[in-house]
C-alpha cells in the first residue's frame, strides 16, 4: 500500500496513532503538507462522508475519523508556514451556531494564521452575540464563518444582521464558507466574501483587508 492509502485507511478506521506514524512517514518522503492534506486526510474525510451518507458508517465512526483527522492535521500544522510579514489583522472565526462540525473552520483558521494574521478562533457552536462581542473588543478586521449543515446556514445571516444592528458592519468584512454553502447565498445574506475552500479563503482574507 502507498503512504496515501495508508493515511486514507488510518483516518476510515479512526486510528489516531497510526494516521500520526502515516502523516510523519509522508512528510519524510519529502511530500508537501498540503498534498497530504488534499489527497490524504481530506480524501478520507470525503470517502467517510459518503460512507455515512449511505448508512454504512455511524456517528461513533465519523468522530473517530474526525479525531485522526484533527491529529494529521497537527502533525502537518508547521509545515504550513509561508514566511510572510504579519499583518496584524485581526480575524475573529468560528463555526456558526448549532454546529459543531470543527474540522473545515480549524483547517482555515490555521492556513489564515499561517498567512500572517492574527486569528481569534471561536471554536464551534458560536452565537450572533459571541461573534459581535469578540469582534468589536479586540477591533477585528474580518469575521469569518463556517456552517456544514443547511440547517445551520441561517446562522450566517443572523450573525451579519448582528453585525450591522451593532453598528460594525463598516469596520469588519465577513466571510462564509463551509460545504453547504453557496456563492450565490453568500449574496443574499449580504457577506462580503465567500470561498469553498480553506486556500480560497486565504486570498480572500488578504483581499479584503488591502481592499
Ligand atoms: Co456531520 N454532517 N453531522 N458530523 N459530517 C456532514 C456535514 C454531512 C454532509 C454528512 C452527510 O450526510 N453526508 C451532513 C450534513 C447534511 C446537510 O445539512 N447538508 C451531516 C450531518 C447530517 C450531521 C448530523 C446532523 C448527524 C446526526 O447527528 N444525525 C450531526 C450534526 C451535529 C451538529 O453540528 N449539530 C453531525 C455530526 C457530525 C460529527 C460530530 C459526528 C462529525 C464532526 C466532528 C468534528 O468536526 N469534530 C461530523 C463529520 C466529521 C461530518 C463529515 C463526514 C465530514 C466533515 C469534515 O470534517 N470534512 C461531513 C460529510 C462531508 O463533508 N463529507 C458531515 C472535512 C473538512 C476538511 O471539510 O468541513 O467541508 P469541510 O471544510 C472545507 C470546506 O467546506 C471549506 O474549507 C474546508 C477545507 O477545504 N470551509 C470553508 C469550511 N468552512 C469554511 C469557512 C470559510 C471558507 C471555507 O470561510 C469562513
Amino acid at each position: 500500500m502507498t503512504v496515501f492509502n495508508e493515511l486514507i485507511k488510518s483516518v476510515m478506521d479512526g486510528e489516531e496513532s497510526k494516521t500520526i506514524e502515516f502523516a510523519n512517514l509522508a512528510l519524510q518522503s519529502r511530500i508537501s503538507a498540503k498534498e497530504i492534506l488534499n489527497s490524504g486526510l481530506i480524501k478520507a474525510m470525503n470517502i467517510v462522508g459518503e460512507k455515512f451518507k449511505e448508512g454504512e458508517l455511524f456517528v461513533p465512526d465519523v468522530l473517530w475519523a474526525a479525531q485522526a483527522m484533527k491529529a494529521g492535521i497537527e502533525v502537518i500544522r508547521p509545515f504550513f508556514g509561508t514566511g510572510e510579514v504579519r499583518s496584524l489583522a485581526k480575524v475573529v472565526i468560528g463555526t456558526v451556531s448549532g454546529d459543531i462540525h470543527e474540522i473545515g473552520k480549524s483547517l482555515v483558521a490555521m492556513m489564515v494564521e499561517a498567512n500572517g494574521f492574527d486569528v481569534i478562533d471561536l471554536g464551534v457552536d458560536v452565537s450572533a452575540e459571541k461573534f459581535v462581542e469578540t469582534v468589536r473588543k479586540n477591533d477585528a478586521k474580518l469575521c469569518m464563518m463556517s456552517a456544514l449543515l443547511t440547517t445551520t446556514m441561517p446562522a450566517m445571516k443572523k450573525t451579519i444582521e448582528a453585525l450591522k444592528a451593532s453598528g460594525l458592519s463598516g469596520k469588519v468584512r465577513t466571510v462564509v464558507g463551509g460545504a453547504p454553502v453557496t456563492r450565490k447565498f453568500a449574496v443574499d445574506i449580504g457577506a462580503d466574501g465567500y470561498s469553498p475552500d480553506a486556500s480560497g479563503a486565504v486570498a480572500l482574507a488578504k483581499s479584503l483587508i488591502s481592499g
